[in-house]
């Protein structure tokens, strides 16, 4: 098998974070590759979610493995991605990001969601998705239209989240 490699996380602000990623038409080898590595990255991080455009690569791809600690891991890949139906009832969960280290808030999202989306193979599914991996998916999928979890805060919210992450990069820079 070819060796894995961790690429770098893109950390906000950063403009690319904010691109429209595009639909994947093919799932091959070299695009097994991307989710491998992108597996790889997450694993290292450590997160329970990655999308592709997080490492630059613009592409409706996701990865995530939302087991629990002491429980066999379980890598999930999502190519192109699509909500078929979402719950009324919402759910609060306080919601980090690998591209703003450190930061987390409340977000309230739909507590259950319906997908479709391609697999490792590029087979069609269907799933269900509530708790963790309801909004885990729903943090992922907004990266691929370039939103990110600080932009359902308040403004006041996100500048503070934003500043404070600018402090954390001034304080390691002059370390
Ligand atoms: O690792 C992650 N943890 C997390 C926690 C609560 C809600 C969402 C997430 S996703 C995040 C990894 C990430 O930034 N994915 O885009
Ligand atoms: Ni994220």
């Amino acid at each position: 098998m070819r060796s894995m490699a961790i690429l770098p996380i893109l950390i906000a602000p950063d403009a690319r974070l904010k691109t429209v990623s595009k639909p994947v038409d093919t799932v091959d080898d070299g695009l097994r590759a991307l989710m491998d590595d992108m597996l790889e990255t997450m694993y290292a991080a450590p997160g329970v979610g990655l999308a592709a455009i997080q490492v630059n690569v613009p592409k409706r791809v996701i990865v995530m493995d939302v087991a629990r600690e002491g429980e066999a891991p379980s890598p999930r890949f999502f190519i192109n991605p699509e909500i078929i139906w979402q719950s009324e009832e919402q759910a609060v969960f306080s919601e980090g990001c690998l591209s703003f280290p450190e930061m987390f808030d409340d977000v309230e999202r739909p507590a259950r969601i319906r997908l479709r989306y391609l697999d490792y193979a590029g087979k069609a599914r269907e799933e269900a998705a509530d708790g963790l991996f309801a909004v885990c998916i729903q943090h992922e999928m907004d990266h691929l239209e370039g939103v990110l979890f600080v932009d359902h805060l308040s403004r006041l919210k996100r500048d503070a989240i934003l500043r404070k992450l600018q402090k954390a990069r001034r304080l390691a820079a002059n370390a």
